[in-house]
């Protein structure tokens, strides 16, 4: 694998959870692989876990890591060909993606949906010029669209956890105050399409995703009904993603707010949220500090996919 950018890449779902199981089962292994390799992460928005989590796998596969906050002491990038640059921003992405490039063997992206315009979050315009002008693989740390080291994560969680072979996984929206990306349920919804589990997305009317990443899952309104004998409950906030209301919150409903009464509707089923989670918007305090809270556990496998990924990646160079 060069570069990693879909949770569909992964291809066989059951062979990859076994090898990130494997890799669980054994982080050191690979010590030698990433020997005098350097990891570059580029963060243009805010993260703990992936950023951390990122670091420690490159770590755990003996590789050196750059960090570099985009927003935090680097030049302020314009990203746009063709600009006059007499604003605010003294460096071009055009020249400080090759550079970036030369300084390292592969590159993460973190560089959330802009809500600017549909079209240029949809069609992955920033990670795609990391592709194109870097000379080195790139893999996505949550970009416009897309977050797959995350989906991959949540999948081996399930994995773990699942009692029955085929779950009932319910992917709830719930209410936010700030306008989220789509990416974290886009590429949830693509991955567990992937895999052989009932699934059923809940959300209110208006914050229909992308039909490219929820396929045949079945949409249902109202979210008790979803509820009913679920295995796992998989809660998330997103903006609106239709035309018109593109990136805009529609609704801070919190009757949506995932609660211990909506809990009781499931088959006892474990609740899970990718993090960082807002408290009593989201989820209740009682639903997330209960023994079926399964969060922290979820976010301790992301070094475990983003180790399994990396490692890929080291294979191809
Ligand atoms: C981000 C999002 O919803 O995409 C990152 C989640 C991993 N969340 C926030 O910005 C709060
Ligand atoms: N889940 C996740 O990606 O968290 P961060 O935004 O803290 O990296």
């Amino acid at each position: 694998m060069r570069h990693f950018t879909s949770i569909t890449q992964l291809g066989d779902i059951k062979q990859a959870v076994e090898k990130a199981l494997y890799v669980k089962a054994n982080p050191f292994a690979d010590q030698e692989l990433g020997r005098n390799r350097t990891l570059l992460m580029i963060f243009f928005n805010s993260s703990l876990r992936t950023r951390l989590s990122t670091q420690k796998a490159a770590m755990n596969l003996g590789m050196n890591v750059i960090v570099l906050d985009v927003n935090q002491g680097a030049w302020k990038l314009e990203t746009e060909r063709g600009v006059i640059m007499d604003g605010d921003k003294p460096e071009h992405l055009l020249e400080a993606i090759p550079v970036m490039g030369s300084y390292c063997d592969m590159i993460g992206v973190r560089s959330f949906a802009r809500f600017e315009n549909r079209n240029d979050d949809y069609t992955e315009l920033i990670l795609n010029q990391f592709i194109q002008y870097s000379g080195k693989p790139v893999f996505s740390m949550e970009t416009a669209t897309v977050h797959p080291l995350q989906t991959f994560a949540d999948i081996i969680t399930i994995e773990e956890f699942k009692k029955k072979e085929r779950p009932k996984v319910v992917m709830t929206w719930a209410p936010h105050p700030k306008s989220l990306p789509q990416a974290v349920p886009n590429s949830f919804a693509e991955g567990i399409n992937m895999t052989d589990y009932e699934f059923v997305i809940t959300h209110p009317h208006g914050y229909e995703l992308d039909p490219k990443f929820t396929g045949n899952a079945t949409i249902e309104y109202d979210q008790d009904k979803a509820f009913e004998g679920a295995d796992f409950i998989y809660a998330k906030n997103w903006s609106a993603y239709e035309a018109e209301n593109y990136g805009k919150v529609l609704s801070m409903d919190r009757s949506w707010t995932v609660d211990a009464r909506k809990m009781a509707l499931t088959n006892n089923a474990y609740f899970m949220h990718c993090l960082p989670v807002r408290r009593n918007m989201i989820v209740t305090d009682d639903v997330i500090e209960s023994p079926q809270s399964i969060v922290i556990q979820e976010a301790a496998n992301r070094v475990v996919s983003a180790q399994t990924i990396i490692k890929e990646i080291l294979l191809g160079l």
